[in-house]
């Protein structure tokens, strides 16, 4: 199979995006695909997009085989709950999102939009003036934020008190802006202030404010339901009227860390703690089965099932 680079320039061999009726292909992400209407004239702008979840899945900057069964239907249900949560469904303000506004599940033009070949892993967008800022909010010690701890005593160079442990959670949620690299780049930590520089002040401070907003409201939300929402990263766009829109995926395994929280009271060592709902599966075993160069090995069936399972297990704990 012929290799290609994504707009990460991500060099992978996968299958090519999908042919979709009515649709052409117009980038693709590690895992994702991005479409607009056929009928959209080269460099115009496009009356909206179809943001298509593949089953491929990622780790360590690598695409990796086989994907994982229906990760991209699982996914693409959990950010629609989440939209629909954090649209008032969960008693809270309405945050405004890029959904077209009747996309549901099923049963309406939004939805006889989405082609066959991709229902229930595809959402309707509206096109929005993204904002290059890849918005980061932290309520927990891990991760690169741990690593930097260690070394440093900061998370992004945030100062914070010591004594703190793996996969312990922050004296507050933490708000670490990245500045979103050009393809194939990778995106660059950045403190507040540079956010301001590079996207003005009340942008900036609008940005910080939805994202720990946007945060603290599906914390809570998942505690309620036995899960900790340990960090996770939202993208905004202004949309036609000017009104910052919640885009992108939101709240899902692969822009978030959940963990079990009785793992994480009753636990003894950070692996028990931070019993994942996410790759980590998948990265633990490449981290035992990999030496990190050249191009990683397939995933074994028990790994791929096991993620499936944990993909399953997270929507089934939110959503029932
Ligand atoms: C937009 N992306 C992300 C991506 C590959 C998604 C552009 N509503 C929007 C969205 C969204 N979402 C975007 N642009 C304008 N309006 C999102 C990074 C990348 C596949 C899917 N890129």
């Amino acid at each position: 199979m012929r290799a290609r680079r994504t707009r990460d320039n991500e060099r992978v061999t996968s299958a090519p995006p999908l042919e979709l009726p009515g649709w052409r292909h117009t980038y693709s992400g590690k895992v994702r695909d991005l479409y607009v209407p056929a009928d959209t004239a080269e460099g115009a702008p496009p009356a909206h997009l179809l943001v298509v979840a593949s089953d491929r899945v990622s780790a360590f900057d690598h695409v990796l085989s086989p994907g994982i069964p229906d990760k991209g239907v699982l996914l693409t249900t959990l950010s629609l709950w989440w939209f629909d949560q954090l649209a008032g469904g969960d008693g809270g303000r309405s945050i405004p999102n890029h959904l077209v506004p009747d996309h549901a599940l099923a049963g309406d033009d939004a939805v006889t939009l989405i082609p066959d070949a991709v229902q229930g892993r595809a959402m309707l967008v509206r096109s929005l003036d993204m904002q290059p800022i890849e918005c980061v909010v932290r309520g927990y010690l891990t991760g690169s934020g741990w690593a930097e701890y260690r070394a440093e005593g900061t998370v992004c160079g945030i100062p914070l008190p010591e004594g703190l442990h793996d996969g312990d959670r922050l004296p507050e949620p933490l708000y670490t802006p990245a500045f979103k690299a050009p393809m194939g780049e990778h995106d660059e930590n950045i403190t507040f202030e540079r956010s301001v520089e590079i996207v003005g002040a009340e942008t900036a401070a609008a940005l910080r404010d939805l994202s720990l907003a946007i945060y603290r409201r599906a914390s809570a939300t998942a505690e309620a339901h036995g899960l900790i929402l340990a960090d996770t990263k939202f993208e905004f766009g202004f949309d036609a009227d000017g009104v910052l829109t919640l885009a992108d995926e939101v709240l899902t395994s692969d822009s978030s860390r959940y963990w079990d929280a009785d793992a994480w009271r009753t636990g003894t060592t950070p692996a028990e703690r931070m019993a994942s709902f996410d790759k980590q599966i998948v990265r633990n075993w490449l981290a035992e089965n990999w030496d990190k160069q050249g191009e990683p090995p397939a995933l074994p069936d028990e790994i791929v099932e096991r993620t499936r399972d944990r993909y399953a297990e997270l929507l089934r704990l939110l959503t029932a």
